[in-house]
């Protein structure tokens, strides 16, 4: 795995977050980290700082985003390697999980019951918006409880800790506030444009050939300038929200310059604040390209150098295709 575009240093988005997160989990005899689907290069890799050698259960939340039927036995496997190649323990089980449609919740209570004893307090991690509140609302209400987190589609909802009695009393689980990665697309903007990023409803997968000389935008907030003499094919993933468009490479710097209204949904104020990088990539087939907090683009073809156009800052990293055809 190759990684691009860090920051370099950990930022925390705040240092009380952080503070309270650190607390939470030296509270807690169980780690859960919740990622998102759509976003895994964006919303894991931050944690394996966080893990302080506890046992952790890997949540991979929003599967309802799945843009195919989910082959889940595959992402699962996937996420086991994606993990080890991040130099991760291992976890103690990977489960799929959509709170927004209260899928592979029991599930998740399940596993809660077999990895902890009774009174052992569980702490719920994960970025900002990947559902950790919406996890916990449906576990409580799968236990017919009353109350329930507050959950928004904005970024950054939770604030503190909270303590929530789950299992008939048996545990207790801590909410806890999104970390922001500060490396992530998202993370860049405004609440507003953050909540544009994030896939609300299935991710769009979508096939472009490419010519020599061609190349793809996303959202108006990256370009892949495709450097390679034979024509090829690439899938993109991204929300259904953020308008693709594919145009010859000469073009996509100034595209990306002067992001007119048809090409980005970001906000003239959040746009201003951007630096672009560019930097040079070389794929196999079957890679993806990905972009925290954007979406990826999946090479099927031979061998490639591609130019990723992006803002400053923002991580992007080559790993093996997510989805489909692997080899
Ligand atoms: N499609 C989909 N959306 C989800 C799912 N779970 C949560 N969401 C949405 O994601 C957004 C964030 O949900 P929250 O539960 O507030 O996320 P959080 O991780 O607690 O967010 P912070 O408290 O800001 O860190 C909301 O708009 C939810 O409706 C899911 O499984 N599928
Ligand atoms: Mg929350």
């Amino acid at each position: 795995m190759m990684h691009y575009g860090e920051v370099g240093e950990f930022h925390p988005g705040s240092e009380t977050i952080k503070k309270n997160i650190v607390k939470a989990i030296a509270l807690s005899d169980l780690l859960v980290i919740v990622c998102d689907f759509a976003d895994v290069s964006g919303s894991l890799p931050v944690w394996l700082d966080f893990l302080a050698g506890k046992p952790y259960l890997l949540i991979i939340n929003k599967i309802d985003l799945l843009p195919v039927r989910a082959k889940q036995p595959e992402v699962v496997e996937y996420l086991k390697n994606y993990l080890a190649s991040l130099g991760w323990p291992a976890p103690r089980d990977i489960i799929m999980t959509s709170g927004m449609k209260g899928k592979g919740v029991d599930i998740w209570a399940g596993r809660l019951s077999k990895e902890t004893v009774p009174g052992a307090r569980i702490a719920v991690l994960g970025v900002t918006n990947v559902g950790k509140s919406s996890l916990i609302k449906r576990l409580l209400k799968l236990e017919g409880s009353a109350i329930s987190p507050t959950i928004s589609k904005f970024p950054g909802t939770t604030m503190g800790l909270s303590n929530w009695s789950v299992l008939k009393g048996r545990n207790t689980l801590i909410d806890t506030p999104g970390l922001a990665p500060e490396d992530r697309m998202a993370d860049l903007f405004c609440p507003e444009c953050a909540s544009v990023l994030v896939a609300s409803q299935k991710i769009e997968q979508k096939l472009w050939g490419l010519k020599p000389d061609k190349g793809l935008i996303i959202g108006g907030l990256c370009g892949f300038s495709y450097l390679g003499n034979e024509e090829t094919v690439i899938i993109a993933f991204s929300s259904p929200e953020l308008v693709m468009h594919r145009t010859e490479n000469s073009k996509i710097n100034t595209l990306l310059d002067e992001s007119p209204s048809w090409l980005t949904k970001i906000c003239r104020k959040c746009r201003q604040k951007i630096e672009w990088q560019e930097c040079t990539v070389h794929l196999e087939n079957n890679q993806d390209l990905a972009v925290a907090g954007l979406g990826w683009i999946s090479l099927r073809g031979v061998a490639a150098d591609f130019t990723i156009c992006l803002p400053k800052g923002v991580r992007f990293e080559v790993r093996p295709a997510f989805i489909g055809k692997k080899s």
